[in-house]
């Protein structure tokens, strides 16, 4: 087992624990023993080896002996019989959001809930208000959170998503029968989430290519195998289409799945006013449709769009919202590349929540190709994340100024804060404070439930704080997880662009806010973008790539892009600002 998979196993006993009201502290000691174990820099074979793993703070007496076990791939019957002992049910009622074992438990004791059917009901009875500490205001949320699982249950990350298809596309191309092959569907349109993979292929023979894809080991079931097209579901639900056509219909086929549907009916009906019906297999002249599609000498998608007088139209612009009209006159954007992004901003270091230091953070950075990357911690209003007070905010500024003296071959450190939007939208630190920093994010981690005109005045006045850079995840949403909370964007990017603020693209590939369906037009009438990883470790630095997927996607020019700019650039950016 890896680390990873010790970690959830331990975290697997703890819930288990939970859901059958053991000792909270014993509870505890599996909670704190994964978080120890997750963060933990040692080497865990040598500690094992050494028989030190108990001295690593956390680590209680009882755990090394069932680490050691788990290492070695041992069984744990512990383990094993802790799943036993509880109703799998009660299980997935915890993947409602908003739901904690404690409850769980309560519920099954008191009414013999154990499924999400009869939780469903017991909330629409009222007897789950019935129960002590419980009330009618937390049976309408388990509700609403069983309605969000089940309309989310069908999706997945975008960035989850390209992960398990990556390989797959490689192993496709390295089948000798198969001569192209290429993702297609929301995945290569780069949709911050996806119902399911679509993967096109040109073979020479079918029969191998199909018979690869349904016996791929993560394939968990075989939903269809075919001729023309296979379909598979993995663990954990995500499902993949597999469609195999002959090599002159590839750029017909590869348009059709790509999609959207919006892009291709504007599309079709484009061929049509020429004298053409488009589809998968190819176009037919209208006046002579005995002939059939053909492939008119068309290879791949731009010689399509060529056919059709059109420039080639990047996948990820084809939503239907104008792209045909722009790729006509000649005014697509030039769209970011990853290349184009010098450095990040809004990354947090162990300082507050994040696993790494600032000095790891910076080398990682320069590893990634950045000259200049932002910190930005959390303030002290978020305590749960160990947010910095003015005193330790000021300390960290002189910490990053030392750093960037020292010539330690890292990229550049701009010293900033995820400053807290308080619920009257002032500023969690002194003005001071803020006014001494390199720049300042400003972000909402609390009473999301205030309402629009609450929520909309208190981000705006947030917004006019003179020290103010950035206004960071502006919608607070979770994709599958959490609705954005309620907020007149409209209003709020007129402020950031009359206050001069840039807003970000949170690239974490959870929240990819501000969405990519509000940038064109923002940054049509001036707002301008930062991209930012939000890392909260220098792995986590990599999702800048999920933001530049958004940039791409909102037609963002890089002249609006902070990122965009060299380490003189930013610098006077940011001056102009103070
Ligand atoms: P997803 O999977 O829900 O994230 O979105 P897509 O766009 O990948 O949709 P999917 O997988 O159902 O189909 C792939 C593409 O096939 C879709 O973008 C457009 C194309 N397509 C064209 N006509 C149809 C149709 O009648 N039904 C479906 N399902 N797809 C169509
Ligand atoms: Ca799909
Ligand atoms: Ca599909
Ligand atoms: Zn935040």
């Amino acid at each position: 087992m890896t680390k990873a998979d010790i970690v959830s196993a331990l975290e697997e006993i703890a819930v288990l624990l939970e859901l059958r009201g053991e000792n909270p502290f014993k509870i505890r000691a599996y909670q704190t023993g994964a978080r120890a174990l997750e963060t933990m820099e040692e080497d865990l074979d040598a500690l094992l080896e050494a028989d030190e793993l108990g001295k690593v703070p956390g680590i209680g007496s009882a755990l090394i002996e069932k680490i050691a076990t788990l290492r070695t791939g041992g069984e744990l019957p512990f383990l094993e019989s802790l799943r036993d002992s509880v109703e799998p049910g009660l299980i997935e009622i915890l993947e409602i959001p908003g739901l904690g074992a404690k409850r769980v438990r309560k519920m099954h004791e008191a009414l013999g809930v154990d499924s999400i059917e009869a939780l469903q009901a017991a909330c629409e009875s009222g007897a789950v208000a019935g129960i002590k500490g419980f009330g009618a205001k937390t049976a309408e949320k388990i509700l609403s959170g069983i309605e969000q699982r089940a309309a989310y249950a069908k999706r997945h990350l975008w960035w989850q998503a390209d992960a398990v298809a990556r390989p797959i596309l490689e192993g496709l191309r390295s089948l000798p029968q198969v001569k192209r092959a290429e993702i297609a569907g929301s995945l290569r349109r780069l949709k911050e989430t996806v119902g399911d993979l679509d993967f096109v292929v040109a073979a020479s023979e079918v029969e191998p290519v199909m018979e690869w894809f349904v016996s791929q080991a993560a394939v968990e079931s075989v939903t269809a195998q075919g001729v023309t097209k296979s379909s598979v579901r993995f663990a954990g639900g995500l499902q993949a289409d597999l469609r195999v056509v002959p090599e002159e219909q590839f750029a017909f086929a590869l348009h059709h799945f790509t999609g959207s549907k919006e892009h291709n009916v504007a599309l079709r009906q484009r061929a049509l006013a020429r004298g053409y019906s488009l589809s998968e297999w190819g176009l037919t002249q209208k006046d002579d449709a005995e002939a059939g599609p053909t492939g008119h000498g068309i290879e791949n998608e731009a010689g399509l769009f060529e056919f059709l007088g059109l420039a080639e139209i990047p996948p990820e612009l084809r939503e239907g919202v104008g792209e045909l009209e722009a790729a006509e006159g000649g005014a697509l954007p030039d769209l970011l590349e990853p290349e184009m992004v010098k450095g990040v901003f809004h990354n947090h270091t162990d300082a507050s929540d994040g696993r790494d230091t600032l000095e790891a953070m910076a080398a990682a950075a320069k590893e990634l190709g950045f000259d200049y990357l932002g910190l930005a911690d959390h303030s002290k209003a978020s305590f749960q994340a160990n947010g910095l007070d003015d005193v330790r905010v000021l300390k960290q500024l002189e910490k990053v100024r030392a750093y960037n003296a020292s010539g330690s071959g890292g990229a550049h450190l701009f010293a900033g804060i995820e400053c807290d939007i308080l619920k009257d939208g002032s500023l969690d630190l002194e003005d001071a404070t803020l006014a001494a920093l390199d720049y300042v994010v400003v972000s909402v981690h609390s009473a999301f439930g205030i309402g629009e005109a609450e929520m909309t005045a208190r981000v705006i006045r947030a917004i006019e704080h003179p020290s103010t850079t950035i206004l960071g995840h502006p919608t607070g949403r979770l994709l599958l997880r959490r609705e954005a909370y309620a907020i007149d964007l409209a209003k709020v990017i007129d402020a950031a662009i009359a206050n001069g603020v840039i807003i970000e693209i949170n690239a974490n590939p959870q929240r990819l806010d501000l969405d990519w369906r509000m940038w064109r037009r923002a940054a049509e009438r001036g707002l301008h973008c930062a991209i930012n990883p939000d890392a909260h470790s220098t792995k986590g630095l990599e999702y800048y790539r999920a933001g530049v997927n958004i940039a791409r996607k909102g037609w963002l020019p890089a002249a609006q892009i902070l990122n965009c700019r060299d380490l003189a650039g930013v610098k006077r950016w940011l001056k102009e600002r103070r």
